[in-house]
């Protein structure tokens, strides 16, 4: 009989790092020959043992063959690798001559969120090191919702899963794609519904969870405002709305009630693209009990989207939702935001370097205008030609600039044009803790499962090296676990830190219904259906809606919608099933044998910007004035983003991808 081997099974306990709502906490486990597998944590709430696609092939992205091992530096156009001393040395070089030649705003670090680690953030310290730098600010995500958040409550605040599966009476999924891009959350749905609590689903698209829903709305993309507004006009007009809650909680109410006046049914209804008895029961659901209204990102990435929240939570409002159990606006979870310390972790409470900000929805456009020029960027924990508006916008600023230097793990469509690729260390290889503020109030832990693969590094240690080239005082000497206790500050014990490092995640003492005491953030300490700041920021104090005309250019008939793909995190496809399958744009009935077409057949998406091919299949439940395709892949494909334009939206700092309008051709017949 042989004995077994030395090493016993370890589980450890780790979080995923994607930028999802959900916040997985995951058990890995190493096996004695070494095979390492990941599984949802059965003791974490509300992950519940389960992991999605997304989560469950992060283990072959880790071990993935398409690593990049080694620092990399362009050489007559290709990438070969060097030691690090060799990169180090030469980017600091190049980094000490942009300093003296034109100072430190010629240096630029553009990021987004590839990973929820909060140590990623201490790479600011480097920069403020540099004695100032041009930073990205504002998102290609979400700004434009944040900020409708913002003007009306204070503060994005959702309520804990827990109270909407208690308390809600009606649940609407209002552009958020559940099935697909938060699906933890279903089982607190489910929960609602068996306690007879009704689903709504409110989406441009079909989505997964159109056949369980008592209701569903499949609206013209970017008209949700102007049906919310139908919703508080009928409301209103029979006064079915809550009177205390507005007396006592609501500022700007007869201003408001003035804008909506002009919001009848039938008007809305056509222009809405939807039956005019579909917006009537939804503003009876909002008027008979709590609603929960869990807003999606997408249908904010229009151009008035931030408008567009507004409108919806004012709805919201004049029922009575806000701050009552069973209902709520979820849109982002900001008030988890004040439980680390940034200022520490981005600055080590120095006094903080002056910087030049780009909005990340324009950046490529004010790289190629910048004044003074930019010499050197940094980009990490983003795929910037892959992920930005216009494409061919972002490969020309790219190409524009004297050195580009990417930090990241793949060879990505970034990379392509990166004078150096340096090689980071990713999820299971480094000790960090994952936070982000879409949605459920946990943090959790990631301890080291491994060592990184060949010569990666943790993201800081590249800077900590860079800046010791450069004789920088920087504090980037760090060890992870004292600086991750020292980000959470006073406010957590010993006892809970520890509690966070041995169960793999702690919950934030956040209230399950925000504002409950109805106290809202805002200057007058209510909502503010009439915003003095919304006025000062964007020069309209009261929801304001373009026009019903304005309509589609007439030679792109269609509404092109992006949305996020299935299989994998936006274009982190490395090792997912779906970045080996064909891109397949969805498209509702009738609009395939306008061009020609079949269903299987190819063709081509035509938009002002740019054109791409790929294969059509229809989905008789669709729009047929809408067509559906995922973003994220590029391998072997050009990537969506040379479809969209770069478009910033009404309010926030945010990006309208989703106003895209195009036309489609018949290209070939499929084989199959
Ligand atoms: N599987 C998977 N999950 C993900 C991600 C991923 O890439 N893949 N990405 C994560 C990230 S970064 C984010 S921001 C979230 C986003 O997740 P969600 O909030 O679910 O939204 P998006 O996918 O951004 O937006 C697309 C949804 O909005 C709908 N939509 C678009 N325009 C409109 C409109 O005008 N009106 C209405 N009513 N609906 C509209 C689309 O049909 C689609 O269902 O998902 C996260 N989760
Ligand atoms: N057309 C269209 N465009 C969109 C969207 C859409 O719906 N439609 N969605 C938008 C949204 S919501 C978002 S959030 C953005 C996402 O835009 P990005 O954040 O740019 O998207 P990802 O594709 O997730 O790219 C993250 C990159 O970071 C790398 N990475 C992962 N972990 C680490 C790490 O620890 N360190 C470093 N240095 N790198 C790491 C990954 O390998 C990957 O290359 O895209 C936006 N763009
Ligand atoms: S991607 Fe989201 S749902 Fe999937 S495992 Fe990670 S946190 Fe969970
Ligand atoms: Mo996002």
């Amino acid at each position: 009989m042989t004995s077994p081997p030395e090493t016993p099974t370890q589980d450890i306990l780790t979080t995923c790092p994607l930028d999802c709502y959900d916040i997985c906490s995951m058990v890995a486990r190493r096996d004695p020959d070494g095979a390492l597998t990941v599984r949802g944590n059965p003791a974490h709430p509300v992950t519940q043992g389960r992991l999605c696609a997304r989560g469950n092939r992060l283990v072959h992205r880790h071990l993935s063959d398409e690593r990049v091992t080694e620092p990399l530096k362009r050489v007559d156009g290709t990438l070969v690798p060097v030691s690090w001393e060799q990169a180090i040395r030469e980017i600091a070089d190049h980094i000490h001559a942009a300093l003296t030649k034109t100072g430190p705003l010629s240096i630029m670090h553009s990021y987004d969120y590839g990973s929820s680690g909060v140590l990623k953030l201490l790479c600011d310290r480097f920069f403020h090191g540099l004695g100032g730098w041009t930073e990205t600010v504002g998102s290609i995500c979400w700004g434009a919702g944040l900020a409708a958040a913002e003007y009306d409550f204070g503060v994005a605040a959702s309520h804990a899963p827990e109270d909407l599966a208690e308390h809600a009476q009606t649940v609407v999924l209002w552009g958020r794609n559940v099935a697909v891009t938060n699906v933890h959350l279903l089982s607190y749905v489910r929960v609602a519904k068996a306690r007879g609590a009704k689903l709504v689903v409110v989406n441009s698209l079909p989505t997964g969870l159109d056949a369980e829903a008592d209701l569903v709305i499949h609206v013209r993309p970017g008209t949700d405002g102007h049906l919310a507004l139908a919703c508080c006009h009928a409301l209103i007009q029979t006064q079915r709305v809550d009177t205390a809650f507005i007396a006592d909680a609501v500022h700007g109410y007869a201003d408001f009630c003035k804008v909506a006046s002009a919001y009848a049914l039938e008007g809305v209804a056509d222009y809405c693209g939807v039956e005019p008895e579909l917006i009537d029961r939804l503003a009876g659901l909002y008027a008979d009990g709590a609603t929960a209204t869990v807003l999606g990102i997408g249908l904010q990435r229009h151009r008035h989207g931030g408008q567009l929240i507004r409108a919806i939570n004012a709805l919201a409002t004049i029922t009575g939702q806000m701050g009552k159990p069973g209902g709520g606006v979820h849109f982002g979870n900001r008030h988890l935001l004040p439980f680390i310390d940034w200022d520490f972790i981005q600055t080590n409470r120095r006094p903080a370097a002056p910087t030049r900000q780009f909005a990340r929805t324009t950046q490529a456009l004010d790289i190629l205008n910048a004044k003074p020029g930019i010499e050197v960027l940094f980009v990490s924990r983003t795929n910037l030609v892959s992920q930005l508006p216009d494409s061919g916008t972002t490969r020309r600023a790219l190409e524009s600039l004297p050195l580009v230097v990417v930090i990241d793990s793949f060879l990505t469509q970034t990379a392509d044009h990166a004078d150096y690729v340096l090689p980071c260390a990713l999820f299971l290889e480094e000790e960090d803790v994952m936070f982000n503020t879409m949605w459920n109030p946990y943090i959790g832990y990631a301890h080291a499962v491994c060592q990184p693969v060949g010569k990666a590094k943790p993201d800081w240690a590249i800077f900590r090296d860079l800046a010791k080239a450069l004789g920088l005082q920087v504090d980037l000497d760090i060890v992870p676990r004292e600086t991750i206790r020292e980000a959470f500050g006073e406010w957590m014990s010993d006892g809970q830190f520890k509690q966070l490092l041995e169960d793999g995640y702690l919950r934030l003492p956040v209230p399950h219904v925000p504002f409950l005491d109805r106290h809202f953030p805002t200057s007058t300490g209510k909502v503010e259906l009439f915003s003095e700041r919304a006025r000062r920021e964007s020069g309209e104090p009261v929801v304001k809606l373009p026009e019903w005309t304005s309509a589609r250019p007439g030679d792109y008939p269609f509404s092109l919608l992006t949305v996020h793909p299935k299989w994998q995190e936006n274009s982190q496809g490395e090792a997912a099933l779906y970045a080996q399958v064909d891109p397949v744009a969805e498209v509702g009935p009738g609009v395939l044998e306008a061009i020609g077409a079949r269903d299987g057949d190819m063709i081509r998406i035509i938009t002002e910007t740019g054109a791409i091919v790929c294969q059509a299949r229809v989905n008789r439940s669709g729009r047929s004035d809408v067509v559906q395709l995922a973003q994220g892949w590029s391998r072997g494909y050009e990537n969506v983003n040379v479809l969209t334009s770069i478009q910033t939206s009404d309010l926030g700092i945010g990006s309208a991808q989703y106003d895209t309008w195009c036309r489609l051709e018949k290209v070939a017949r499929a084989t199959s």
